[in-house]
């Protein structure tokens, strides 16, 4: 590592009062270049352990960056993870006040939940689908505290790879009568149709996503609990959203599941 831990104590508090106070900021490694990838997951579990403290419950996780699509739109080529905080939840049909978000975009996601642990090394797709208990629409809402979405990788991750918000609805699938691969999505913005895909979009089947997910908590000595959520990550590009707007993702077999912006 090559920050103190009283930068990156100082850094978590930056980033979180950003998320907090719907203020951008600066990428944070404009200041800090030489910070490095343990670095930026330290500051990421200090924004965690600082909202634990506060209360605050961890639901989930998510994995981002995990489709060509996505990394083609921000220009990078590793995926990430972060967590998901209970209040980062918002019910199906519910409403987002955009006044307390900065610039929020929606991704359509494949979200699990695990019914056994999964740790890696060694993950793979046959092993999340067995320790699946379904699958489930979902939006993820993501709100970079970084100004304009302008960042680096190591600065996405410390900020908690802009998670913000997410909406888990429609119906409660099972993997076995599944082809996740072929699963076909439809994103719409006020009716509208603004982005299509298929689940492998995302690193070729989302479960894999989930997998990898595992083997980089492993690498940490850490694992995916049961009863975890996971979002697998976005099948498209991000669509920005303003106040005003209702968003439904349509999956193919599962339903759908809508959010609406004030
Ligand atoms: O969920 C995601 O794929 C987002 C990862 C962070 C980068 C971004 O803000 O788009
Ligand atoms: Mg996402």
């Amino acid at each position: 590592m090559k920050l103190a831990q009283e930068v990156i104590e100082q850094l978590a508090i930056r980033l979180e009062n950003c998320e907090l106070q719907a203020q951008d900021t600066p990428k944070i490694t404009d200041d800090h270049p030489d910070m490095d990838w343990d670095d930026a997951y330290a500051i990421q579990d200090e924004i965690k352990r600082r909202k634990i403290a506060r209360g605050a419950r961890i639901v989930g996780l998510k994995a981002g960056l995990t489709s060509h699509a996505k990394m083609k739109q921000m220009g990078v080529e590793t995926p990430v993870f972060g967590f998901l905080a209970d209040y980062f939840s918002v019910a199906d049909g519910g409403e987002i006040d955009t006044g307390k978000l900065i610039h929020p975009k929606v991704e359509p996601e494949i979200a699990f939940v695990t019914k056994a642990p999964l740790r890696g090394p060694g993950c793979h797709i046959a092993a999340v689908l067995a320790a699946t208990d379904f699958v489930i629409p979902a939006i993820e809402i993501i709100d970079s505290r970084y100004r304009d979405f302008k960042f680096d990788l190591k600065s996405v991750v410390a900020d908690n790879c802009s998670s913000s918000r997410f909406v888990v609805g429609g119906r409660m699938g099972d993997v076995a009568g599944l082809d996740l691969r072929t699963t076909g999505i439809v994103l719409e913005k006020n009716g509208e149709p603004v982005a299509f895909g298929a689940g492998a979009a995302v690193l070729g089947h989302p479960a894999a996503a989930v997998a990898m997910l595992a083997n980089m908590l492993g690498e940490r000595g850490e694992e995916i609990p049961a009863g975890t959520l996971i979002l697998s990550g976005g099948i498209t590009e991000a669509v920005a959203v303003q106040a005003g707007d209702a968003v439904t993702l349509r999956v193919q077999g599962l339903g759908s599941t809508s959010v609406r912006f004030r």
